[in-house]
């Protein structure tokens, strides 16, 4: 018969530090869950400065680069290995934007704007590109496990539609 084939994506998402500390974990969790997100991986770990500015480093330079990267090591973060078909798009979409007070205008349904601070202090993170997802999940991800992950990103689904 005919064959569908769809992909299971995988992002790396992080609930910052804000979040962890207002005790917005478990909603946070569950609403990722409630869209279709499976957890394939967690870790709850504090950031040192130099893990900070590594995760971060494609915005060194920046203004807000020392007040984020002060901001993410202020308290523990929670990474999440995240499987979905689109996962780095759909959470994107899932977050809402950048600054929480645009959130809460633009998209008063997103995690950003139930559960984020301010402009830099927004609750959660996403990667923003094939790229960056396999990097981050690298990172947070070490060893076999880093291996698998990145190498099966992209893990096709065939089913026989008969
Ligand atoms: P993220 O990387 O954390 O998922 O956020 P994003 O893609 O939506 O935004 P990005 O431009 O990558 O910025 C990374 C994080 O830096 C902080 N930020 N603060 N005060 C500011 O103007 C400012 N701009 C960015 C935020 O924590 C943002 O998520
Ligand atoms: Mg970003």
């Amino acid at each position: 018969g005919a064959c569908l084939v769809s992909s299971v994506e995988r992002t790396l998402a992080m609930i910052k530090p804000d979040a962890v500390r207002n005790g917005h974990v478990d909603s946070i969790i569950a609403a990722c869950e409630a869209a279709g997100f499976v957890v394939a991986g967690r870790t709850d770990q504090q950031l040192t400065t130099s893990q900070a500015s590594q995760f971060y480093a494609e915005h060194e330079g920046k203004e807000f680069f020392a007040g984020l990267t002060t901001f993410m090591t202020s308290g523990p973060v929670v990474a999440l290995l995240l499987e979905k078909p689109n996962a780095i798009k759909d959470w994107r979409a899932l977050m809402g934007p950048t600054n929480t007070e645009k959130a809460k205008s633009e998209a008063p349904e997103s995690l950003r704007a139930l559960y984020g601070t301010d402009g830099t202090q927004n609750a959660t993170h996403g990667s923003d590109s094939f790229i960056s997802a396999a990097r981050e999940a690298a990172f947070w991800f070490p060893g076999d496990l880093a291996k698998e992950r990145t190498l099966a990103m992209v893990k096709p689904i065939i089913s026989d539609t008969k």
